[in-house]
């Protein structure tokens, strides 16, 4: 049965790949799935044809068949569990890789997206120079945690899984900021990540839409 996600016509990021459509294409590429993709214009994403999708009016959306996905989180999910390549066969181990997919989007991506939105959106705000120590505070503080509990291993807990793929994706987020190189060990995670074959296939086929 065809996938087919979505993603946008043109990402704003220019090809950096920091939309969260890549996080699905690496999630098809791990597991070897192949993919269609439709674009989707900003417009487009508030019409009733997209909104019968993603009722938020975002991407990426994932179909199959009959079944219609939103949210990233549930997208990886649901091809972690329905292909093999991303879950360990072990009950606890794959219990654990699902814990670190929910730590990447519940406890490390909210304070990632603050700085995000402090940086970008609300840079000009009279309260911005102030709030915006807090914001990076808060960051720097997950990182911190998060760079101990990795310690020297290469992946999170073993194997590399999707709770590896989730917390990659949601790391790059923070690059533009430079506040990874100050966590010399998750900036080398980050990069193993953008090392594998799947990555760069999916960083790829979205830099010939965007870049
Ligand atoms: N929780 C949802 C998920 O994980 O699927 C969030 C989905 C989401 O935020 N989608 C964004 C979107 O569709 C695109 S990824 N936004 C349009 C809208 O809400 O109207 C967020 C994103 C956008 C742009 C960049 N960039 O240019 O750097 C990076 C990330």
């Amino acid at each position: 049965m065809t996938i087919t996600i979505t993603a946008f016509e043109r990402s704003p990021d220019g090809g950096k790949g920091l939309a969260r459509d890549t996080r699905v294409r690496w999630a098809l590429e791990e597991v070897g799935q192949p993919y269609e993709v439709r674009l989707v214009s900003f417009r487009a994403l508030k019409e009733p044809a997209h909104l019968a999708l993603h009722p938020f009016g975002q991407i990426p959306t994932y179909e199959e068949g009959e079944l219609a996905l939103f949210e990233t989180g549930a997208i990886v999910f649901h091809l972690a569990q329905r292909y093999p390549g991303l879950l360990p066969e072990d009950a606890n181990a794959r219990a654990r890789a699902i814990t670190w997919m929910f730590a990447a989007l519940n406890t490390i991506e909210p304070p990632i997206l603050e700085l995000v939105t402090a940086r970008i959106f609300e840079a000009d705000k009279p309260w911005a120079k102030d709030r915006m120590p807090l914001v990076v505070e808060r960051v720097r503080a997950r990182l911190k945690q998060l760079s101990d509990r990795l310690g020297t291993a290469d992946w999170l807990d073993g194997a590399f899984s999707a709770g590896d793929l989730m917390m990659v994706s949601v790391l790059l987020r923070l690059r533009p900021s430079g506040i990874l190189d100050e966590f010399p060990s998750l900036a080398a995670y980050v990069a193993r990540g953008e090392a594998r074959p799947a990555y760069k296939r999916a960083f790829e086929a979205q830099l010939a839409v965007n870049g």
